[in-house]
């Protein structure tokens, strides 16, 4: 495998996934949205990302997670085999993830860049109700029994699940559940269905992670019943089931000062025990974690991907608003300027066919005498002007009608702007960009780039036409030889003039006839119906060409302002069209890898 495609492909979706997260915190109602945010993006970077980098499976990850005083310290203890973590009266004590290792082995952890996301390791000894975003190791010195578990496992002590709003300690519980391999969920008898914790554990299993329960506190003569009824109430609505599900009754400080002996030794066997069969052997275990991961992200993309549905929504009603202004664009340069429009493109064109009918040879060179052949030239072009475009001057000019249409276009984007301002950001966004008159003056410089297109391709829309109607003549060799004479005794006409006159106002009495009678045989010829064939095509070609240079890239223009110039909805686009595909590029890459390590999972 190419560990830089894997490691450039971990780094962008884990970046894309937490960008995500990020903005959804930013809105409201969207708290546990963005702890699923926060899971995937962990799958990624720490479960995920260190497979395909080769790392070993040892150490597993047991992480010990719950609501406030459940008694999660306490398990982590029994798990340790020694009085490790401070278990602690007090609520939210534990403030970053702490992981606990054999005091001998030496841990290889992840080393590469974005293992455990903001998380960095605390160097130095700290309490853990140290409420920044860190986490420390500590070794632990237990008896055998522990140190066997300890041999393939470091245990993650965890801050409470209490509420998805806390930015703080609640993402960094998401981080470590997104690296563990086992998950012992505690809840004690008090308050064994709190709705958050009860909602934590529904995404876990939801993202495939194993979860053992362990109900505590409760006396051990009520332990079964206990079960039964957490069973029934909670366990029975979570997706797929959890695994296992233990009870540890209360037992007396004395009892937890020792957990390696009496009583409690035989609970923390049973739950070793457990823990250790979904951890062994190391490589299947590491394996499940990594498939079931994978499997998760696809699986709920489009859920992840959920959050930005309302974002999505207001862009898609502004997309809807651009169009339409498009459309009302679209029709009022058809109805004012093309509907009215009679000649003029069509009579440009006309005036290419006459400079197109160059006689061969020795009359070339004469209809080539320098500025002399301009004179006719001009003659033949003000007749056609006087005679064809008669109706051009009641026309509205075309400029005028398109900055009006764009204008137009622009104050209907404004008044939508202006009144859904309220109901999305993107839609305040747009407002401020109207406000700022950043978004008109952008457009209209769009549009005067737009329209210099729009006239190229229309000079070569005339020289199209004009070939075109000489396509046409070429099948008619009497009447192109007429043409052809006319304009050759119309040049010859002007250079006699010019010998004769030195001038060309007498001459005028017999250019103008001369000059006429080109456009005459050309008009006679072409035919009411042809030309006016050749009129509504030309025009329909103009129409498709204002649509090609101006209205369309206007249109796409706009509706990608929201999403450009490093907005906020620029990051959004960007992250939404990457991450699907790029979590199907992991999943394959997952199975591969899978595949080439031989472990059957
Ligand atoms: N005596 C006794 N106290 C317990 C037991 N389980 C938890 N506690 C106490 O309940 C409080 C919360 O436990 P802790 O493990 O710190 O819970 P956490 O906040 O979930 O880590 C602490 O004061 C513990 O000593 C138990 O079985 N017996
Ligand atoms: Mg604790």
């Amino acid at each position: 495998m190419n560990e830089t495609t894997s490691r450039a492909l971990v780094g962008q979706l884990s970046e894309d996934i937490s960008w995500l997260e990020q903005h959804c915190r930013q809105q409201k109602e969207t708290a546990l949205q963005a702890g699923q945010l926060r899971l995937a993006a962990a799958l990624v970077r720490n479960a995920i990302g260190p497979y395909l980098d080769g790392q070993a499976p040892i150490p597993l990850h047991v992480t010990v997670v719950g609501g406030a005083s459940s008694g999660k310290s306490t398990v982590v203890n029994l798990l340790a085999g020694a009085v490790a973590a401070e278990a602690n009266a007090q609520a939210g004590f534990t403030r970053h993830p702490v992981c606990y290792t054999n005091a001998n082995g030496a841990i290889s952890w992840p080393a590469h860049l974005g293992f455990l996301g903001p998380l960095i390791r605390l160097n130095e000894p700290a309490p853990s109700s140290l409420d920044q975003d860190v986490y420390q190791v500590r070794r632990v010195t237990s008896d055998t029994a522990s140190a066997s578990l300890l041999e393939n496992f470091v245990i993650w002590d965890c801050p409470d699940m209490t509420t998805w709003a806390a930015a703080g300690y609640i993402p960094r519980l998401l981080e470590i559940c997104g690296l563990t391999d086992v998950l012992v969920y505690v809840a004690s008898d008090e308050r064994y269905n709190d709705a958050i914790p009860t909602q934590f554990l529904q995404m876990l299993l939801e993202a495939g992670k194993p979860v053992i329960c362990t109900l505590t506190k409760m006396r051990a003569a009520d332990a079964e019943a206990f079960l039964e009824h957490f069973r029934a109430e909670v366990l029975s609505k979570m997706p797929g089931s959890a695994l296992n599900c233990m009870a540890i009754p209360f037992f007396t400080a004395q009892e937890l000062a020792n957990p390696t002996t009496g009583r409690v030794a035989e609970f923390r066997i049973k739950l070793l025990n457990q823990v250790s069969v979904l951890g062994y052997p190391p490589p299947v275990a590491r394996a499940r974690t990594v498939r079931l991961a994978a499997n998760y992200l696809v699986l709920h993309s489009e859920q992840l991907l959920s959050v930005a549905r309302d974002d999505l929504n207001a862009l898609e009603s502004w997309n809807a608003a651009v169009e339409a202004g498009r459309s009302e664009f679209e029709a009022r340069y058809r109805q004012e300027y093309l509907a009215t429009e009679k000649f003029r493109r069509f009579d440009e064109a006309l005036i290419r066919l006459i400079e197109l009918l160059e006689l061969p040879g020795v009359g070339k060179v004469v209809s080539n005498t320098l500025w002399v052949v301009r004179t006719p030239f001009r003659l033949v072009k003000g007749w056609v002007q006087q005679n064809l475009q008669r109706q051009e001057s009641v026309n509205q000019p075309e400029l005028p009608v398109l900055e009006t249409g764009l204008k137009g276009w622009l104050d209907f984007l404004r008044k939508e702007a202006l009144q859904r301002s309220d109901s999305h950001a993107v839609w305040a966004h747009i407002e401020k960009g109207f406000d700022n008159n950043q978004l008109p003056n952008q457009a209209k410089e769009k549009f005067q780039l737009g329209y210099r297109a729009f006239q190229l391709g229309l000079a070569n829309e005339v020289e199209r036409t004009a070939r075109s109607i000489y396509e046409e003549l070429e099948k008619n060799p009497v009447l192109l030889n007429t043409l052809r004479g006319s304009k050759l005794a119309l040049d010859a006409a002007s250079i006699g003039g010019v010998v004769l006159a030195g001038g060309l106002n007498i001459w005028d009495v017999v250019l103008i006839p001369l000059a006429a009678s080109v456009s005459q045989y050309l008009v006679e010829y072409l035919g009411a119906q042809y030309v006016e064939q050749q009129r509504e095509e030309t025009r329909n070609r103009q129409e498709a060409l204002m649509k090609e240079h101006l209205a369309q890239p206007l249109g796409e223009w706009l509706t990608s302002w929201p999403s450009t110039g490093g907005s906020t909805y620029e990051r959004l686009h960007q992250a939404l069209k990457r991450i699907p595909g790029n979590l199907q590029e992991l999943n394959e890459m997952v199975t591969g890898a899978l595949a080439r390590s031989g472990v059957a999972n």
